[in-house]
């Protein structure tokens, strides 16, 4: 057998049904072998960053699935694997589990920078969980199946595998076997605790007992761990309201009454100020990133921490931690629902603070929802999102780009769906929507799917439509056209006395665009034709174009400034 073989075998036997991969000299032995095979469905995209994406996509959307499956994406040596570096660095820094195959020049010429050639372990060490390089042949299938289990276990992560030219195309010992039923990786240092000790978790549950206004996080360690619906019961179970991170939002209905929605740089008032006035956080599979903390002294002074998270690494960080969990969520959050010594606290007083909070912005954001229009009765992002979480009932899956609507999105969806919520967060990557959203589409063929982007993420994959109208997919997009760099936009608008550098930005004529890949489009200028869109595209059978033409002063708030506390909060927009 040759080591093409092993690498598609082990890849089956892992379950893979779709490779995400774009050919060249250093990987065409697998891919010819694919071709024979005929095990995979293989989708191409234009660009290797879209593989990564589209891997993305389909191991986040995957995982709430009764079949979870992590995506693969391939590429050839030198410029093919140095395309996937951005998406491979984004699901590190998001914990998506993930297994990229890159060809290498074959061993005799390692080192001697011969045609193609880069030293992918090495550019790829740093950003993702493990880099493998098999030497020989025999190695192949042990190290696909070593891969698939670090992606996966404790917390998930990419892992890459260089494989020389050589090894792909010799052929195995004839002594050669691996029985994959009896594998067991060694991988001294790798150590997981899936299970919390008992003791630990009770001791938490009298510090739950005891506090008056304590606050549960709820990150994206939730979603991995499939834990939404218990972190639901547990908070009802308490009377504890729930604040999620960007990453954390989707686990459970975000307009439940114990809800204080997104936390953090672009969260809500009323999340943010039960943090600054908690006495006890309770924060499960989160890590404390400076979007959520602001200036980190400031943070949280008067409260008690109890960490739960899978990633020993976490715990103490960036905060330290009165109790550490070091756990799965999931088992964590079953531990805890059947302490006895759990109590229900109405914690009336508590609860009327945040709502005080919440009341005091509620109607000023209503209102501008409803205007629709802002500056030139040009549309906010803010009335489109609404509309379409309302239209869809907060029931589709929302994979948005990175910018000013993915803020928006983040706060004006209602998200109902467990695991809906597909986001760059750790990394913000630009460009990621179109192809995730391919992903999430393949991962779950029988939900909607919408990819959002602004004018300049959009542009940045655009190619990826090629590979909708290639295998039909049916995405809906919407481009939120601003005419700029809208994030960025905003921070010029508040912290550089509106200089707009590097920010304003012209489009393609994108009917045109749509024209060329063979998409319907509809462009969006006046709020009253919003609704009567989205609907066009949701009874439209395949992927949809929408473009709507909004408002560039419009900004999303509340906002810390960068390096600020909680304290700084931007809550109004400034009147110039
Ligand atoms: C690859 C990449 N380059 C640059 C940035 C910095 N950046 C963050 S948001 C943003 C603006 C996004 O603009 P647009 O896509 O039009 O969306 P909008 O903010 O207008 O919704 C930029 C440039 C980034 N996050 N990713």
């Amino acid at each position: 057998m040759k080591g093409t073989e092993l690498v598609l075998r082990a890849l089956h036997a892992k379950g893979v049904k779709y490779i995400f991969g774009y050919t060249g000299g250093a990987i065409m032995p697998i891919f010819d072998e694919m071709e024979k095979q005929k095990l995979f469905t293989f989708v191409m995209p234009r660009h290797e960053q879209g593989a990564t994406f589209m891997a993305q996509g389909l191991s986040r959307a995957s995982l709430s699935t009764d079949t979870p499956q992590i995506g693969v994406c391939m590429a050839t040596s030198g410029p093919g694997a140095m395309n996937l570096v951005t998406g491979i660095a984004d699901a590190h820094m998001d914990s998506v589990a993930m297994v990229s195959i890159t060809g290498q020049v074959a061993t005799g010429v390692i080192a001697t920078d011969a045609f193609q050639e880069s030293d992918v372990v090495g550019v790829m060490m740093p950003i993702c969980k493990q880099t493998y390089m098999p030497l020989t042949t025999e190695e192949v299938e042990k190290t696909v199946h070593e891969a698939f289990y670090v992606a996966t276990t404790g917390r998930f992560g990419p892992v890459v595998i260089d494989l020389p030219k050589d090894v792909q195309i010799q052929s195995v010992d004839e002594n050669y076997s691996f029985n994959p039923k009896t594998f067991r990786p060694k991988l001294p240092g790798f150590y997981y605790h899936p299970s919390p000790e008992r003791e630990v978790v009770h001791q938490a549950i009298e510090m739950m007992n005891r506090s008056e206004r304590p606050v549960m996080f709820c990150g994206h360690g939730v979603i991995s761990s499939n834990a939404g619906a218990m972190l639901q019961e547990f908070a009802e179970k308490t009377n504890i309201p729930v604040a999620f991170t960007l990453h954390g939002l989707s686990a459970m209905p975000v307009d439940h009454p114990l809800s204080l929605g997104m936390m953090g740089m672009h969260g809500t008032v009323e999340a943010n100020r039960a943090i600054m006035n908690a006495d006890l956080i309770i924060s499960f599979g989160m890590r404390f990133d400076d979007r959520v903390t602001g200036k980190l002294n400031e943070y949280a002074k008067n409260a008690d921490v109890i960490h739960v998270e899978i990633d020993p690494s976490e715990l103490d960080k960036n905060v330290a931690t009165t109790v550490p969990i070091n756990a799965d969520v999931a088992r964590t959050l079953h531990v805890m629902l059947h302490d006895p010594e759990l109590v229900s606290k109405p914690r009336r007083r508590w609860l009327k603070e945040i709502e005080t909070n919440r009341q005091e912005t509620v109607a000023e954001v209503e209102a501008e929802v409803a205007a629709g229009v802002g500056d030139g009765g040009k549309l906010l992002m803010k009335t489109i999102i609404r509309r379409l979480s309302d239209i869809t009932e907060g029931k589709d899956i929302i994979v948005p780009d990175v910018g000013q609507h993915q803020m928006m999105s983040a706060r004006y969806y209602n998200f109902q769906t467990n695991n809906s919520w597909f986001t760059s967060g750790g990394a913000g990557t630009m460009g990621c929507s179109l192809p995730m959203a391919i992903g999430a589409k393949l991962a779950r063929p029988d939900e909607r799917v919408w990819s959002i982007s602004g004018d300049g993420g959009f542009q940045m994959n655009i190619q990826e439509l090629c590979t909708i109208m290639e295998h039909d997919t049916d995405v809906k997009i919407m481009i939120l056209n601003n005419g700029y760099l809208g994030m960025v936009r905003q921070w010029q608008t508040l912290f550089f006395d509106g200089r707009y550098a590097g920010t304003p930005m012209i489009s393609p004529n994108y009917e045109f665009i749509a024209k060329a890949y063979n998409l319907p489009y509809q462009k969006v200028t006046e709020l009253d034709q919003v609704d009567a869109a989205i609907r066009t595209a949701i009874d439209h059978n395949g992927a949809y174009l929408l473009e709507f033409v909004c408002d560039p002063s419009e900004v999303i708030l509340p906002m810390i400034p960068s390096g600020g506390g909680f304290g700084d909060m931007i809550v109004s927009r400034p009147k110039s």
